[in-house]
């Protein structure tokens, strides 16, 4: 067992529900004999006897059903599915029968894959039940290269093999569709952010086209990144401007070409402007004339253009505001079909950090969030955490744009603002290991980012719960006790990588291992720890407040003036907009000081704890998987107390200060850590 099958591994009998006596499901499509084949393999594995589709409908049957269908008069009422729009379902018990109807065949494949999951994780088949997702565009973003090497990837290299395609087709294709189809995604980007042009060459987009090909059955659009200096850099054009005529019709040209091949074709995801690639502004242009430019070309074909808003640059300006103080002036200006994908904080994928204040201020424009799947910086697939519970932090904070109770995910799917498209990016963990994703437990990242797309409003442990269940076993024991470490597990890793609002504390460049002293010669500054933690004699943390950088003025009030007043910050964000003491009391009565050293502390406890969970696990799982997870446990212990030791002993060469004698005496020295040089290749 070595976690290929994901969240389908586990083959227990269902014991509880009653089974159907067979299915009934009209006419011929892919889409349709996907279906035929996941209730009959899947039926037939969870009740232990043979399920087959049928060719009459009788009492005791699946009826599976659209408005299409020849029978639809007999069996939907008229308006019934309304509300399901196109990928919503319906499941109702009627007339003796168990029914799954949909608008669409893809709203079919997902009611099925729905009572799948039902019947895995130990439930019986509602007497009424309709689900429509939350946001229209449930999209995964790969940040995988041409050469198949993965920008921030951990789990081996990237599944598209380019130089196998079209040719030859892998079998995997279809997997990673059905698991993505299984939890409701229906947007992949291939190409990683930092895009190489030559993704809109002939040669590449039948290879694409090849992959939109396996993916349509399964409800599966393909989007793309895109450099934006193509028109130069790959039609030979003198300038990229987005403005210029002969620009605006290479672009048409070009978009023309794609959808020839691919008809169904998403869109584009584009990085400009950021981190040295090129964008509008090197014609003087702003982000919203390079991403409307786009946007009429794509507009003819109803493709979209997901407009990143990460954009900083080495000025004096506090890097956490930039975003918002480049993009709320545009507010407005973007075409309908872009729309702005913005990263849940506002400066990268951290352990912790408050979420993006354009979420709520930029009312006029359509925003996207993007979440990252892949643990950049939070112990790569070497550690198990699981992120339903920072996804959800994010999703459920509330911005006060109007007023009390509008989070972040209201703000995000359309019931505040109306906009006609609502989407929602997570950057994929996604490779070619054998389990996918590196670390078993990565996989319900996966899993939980599908979930939440499809229905933000899903509890963080329910997901695990299911996630746990489906992938190992539904022993009450073990999902009890394993839910409440995934439960626990990203508060964990906050508390021994950046507790209190610390952020940034990774070594430059490959973001895995503590160097708060980190300080490479000639390296820009905002790309230092130094530059988040300003640690110092006098105290730690980044003074965001009004007498600092006055980030907490992008926010509403009352966060505004919360987030300002260092009584009134959470202590989760403490360090993220203040400046202190390192004497500074805290709500407890511990000092700063005292409080950081009993975090970090914590955070190693707690990994202490999940192994020994994980051990008492022994004989529940598979000795493979139950070898694998312990052996990462183990790795992550070691760097939970690497990561407690490199903090304290660093930043107590500023606090001058003992760490407390009833916690553990570090184990490692600091001159030695130092020394230790990161070893990039043995990660990836
Ligand atoms: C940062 C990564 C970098 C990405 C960049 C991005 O370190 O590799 O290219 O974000 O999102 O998190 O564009």
């Amino acid at each position: 067992v070595d976690g290929y099958a994901l969240w389908f591994s586990n083959t227990e009998v269902a014991t509880a529900a009653t089974h159907p006596t067979g299915f009934y499901l009209e006419g011929k499509s892919d889409t349709r004999a996907i279906i035929t084949a996941e209730l009959q393999d899947g039926l037939s594995n969870l009740f232990g006897t043979e399920i087959k589709r049928q060719r009459k409908v009788s009492k005791g049957i699946l009826l599976l059903i659209t408005p299409q269908d020849k029978l639809a008069a007999n069996y939907l009422k008229s308006g019934e599915l309304d509300k399901l729009e196109e990928d919503g379902f319906l499941l109702k018990k009627e007339n003796g029968m168990m029914v799954i109807a949909a608008n669409t065949e893809i709203g079919l494949l997902y009611g099925t894959f729905h009572y799948l999951r039902l019947l895995r994780t130990g439930e019986q088949f509602p007497v009424r039940l309709e689900e429509r997702p939350k946001f229209d565009r449930r999209i995964l973003n790969h940040w995988d290269n041409l050469d198949r090497t993965v920008e921030r990837g951990y789990a081996g290299r990237s599944l598209w093999q380019w130089d196998e395609l079209p040719s030859k087709v892998d079998e995997r294709y279809q997997e990673y569709a059905k698991a993505n189809a299984s939890v409701g995604i229906n947007g992949t980007v291939l190409n990683n952010v930092n895009a190489n042009p030559m993704i809109l060459s002939e040669e590449y987009l039948i290879k694409v086209k090849s992959l939109a090909d396996v993916f349509r059955p399964y409800g599966l659009k393909v989007y793309l990144s895109i450099n934006f200096s193509s028109p130069a850099q790959l039609g030979g054009l003198p300038t990229s401007d987005p403005l210029d005529e002969q620009v605006i019709e290479w672009w048409q040209q070009k978009v023309a070409a794609i959808y020839k091949e691919i008809p169904d074709f998403g869109g584009f995801l584009v990085k400009a402007n950021s981190e040295g690639l090129p964008g509008p502004q090197d014609f003087g242009r702003t982000h919203a004339e390079g991403a409307n430019m786009l946007a009429d070309a794509l507009a003819p074909y109803h493709g979209i253009v997901m407009w990143r808003a990460f954009v900083y640059n080495p000025t004096e300006e506090d890097r956490a505001k930039q975003a918002y103080n480049e993009f709320l002036p545009l507010d407005g200006q973007f075409r309908k079909n872009v729309i702005v994908q913005v990263k849940n904080g506002p400066v990268d994928f951290q352990p912790r950090e408050p979420f993006s204040p354009l979420f709520g201020r930029m009312q006029n424009t359509t925003l996207m969030p993007e979440l990252q799947v892949t643990q950049e910086y939070l112990g790569f697939s070497n550690h198990l955490v699981y992120l339903g519970t920072l996804f959800k932090e994010f999703l459920d904070a509330d911005t006060y744009a109007k007023g009390r109770n509008t989070p972040v995910s209201s703000i995000s799917d359309g019931t505040v603002f109306k906009d006609s498209i609502t989407a929602i990016a997570g950057v994929a963990n996604i490779g070619s290991d054998p389990n996918w994703c590196g670390h078993h437990f990565a996989q319900s990242n996966w899993y939980a980012y599908g979930r939440l797309a499809w229905n933000h409003q899903l509890p963080a442990h329910k997901i695990a719960a299911e996630w746990l269940k489906q992938t190992f076993t539904t022993d009450q024991q073990f999902v009890n006790a394993m839910s409440r470490v995934m439960m626990e597990s990203r508060e964990a890793t906050v508390n021994y990588m950046t507790p209190l609002g610390l952020h940034h504390l990774m070594g430059w460049g490959h973001h895995y291992g503590p160097e708060p002293w980190c300080a490479v010669p000639g390296a820009r500054p905002d790309w230092m720890p130094s530059y988040y933690h300003k640690a110092d004699i006098n105290g730690i943390g980044f003074n965001r407040s009004s007498t600092g950088s006055n980030a907490t003025a992008q926010y509403f009030d009352p966060l505004k003036s919360m987030y300002d007043n260092p009584q009134l910050c959470p202590e989760e964000y403490l360090l993220w907009f203040h400046h202190l003491p390192w004497d500074y009391t805290l709500h407890n009565g511990k000092t700063l000081w005292t409080e950081l050293c009993y975090r970090y502390s914590e955070g190693v406890d707690q990994v202490k704890v999940f192994q020994d969970v994980w051990r008492t696990m022994k004989g529940k799982v598979d000795e493979q998987r139950y070898q694998e997870v312990e052996s990462k446990l183990e790795t992550q212990l070691k760097e939970a107390s690497w990561w407690r030791d490199a903090c304290l002993l660093y930043f107590q060469t500023f606090s001058q200060q003992p760490i407390p004698s009833e916690l553990a005496r570090p184990v490692h020295q600091l001159e030695d850590l130092k020394k230790l040089k990161f070893d990039m290749k043995h990660h990836n």
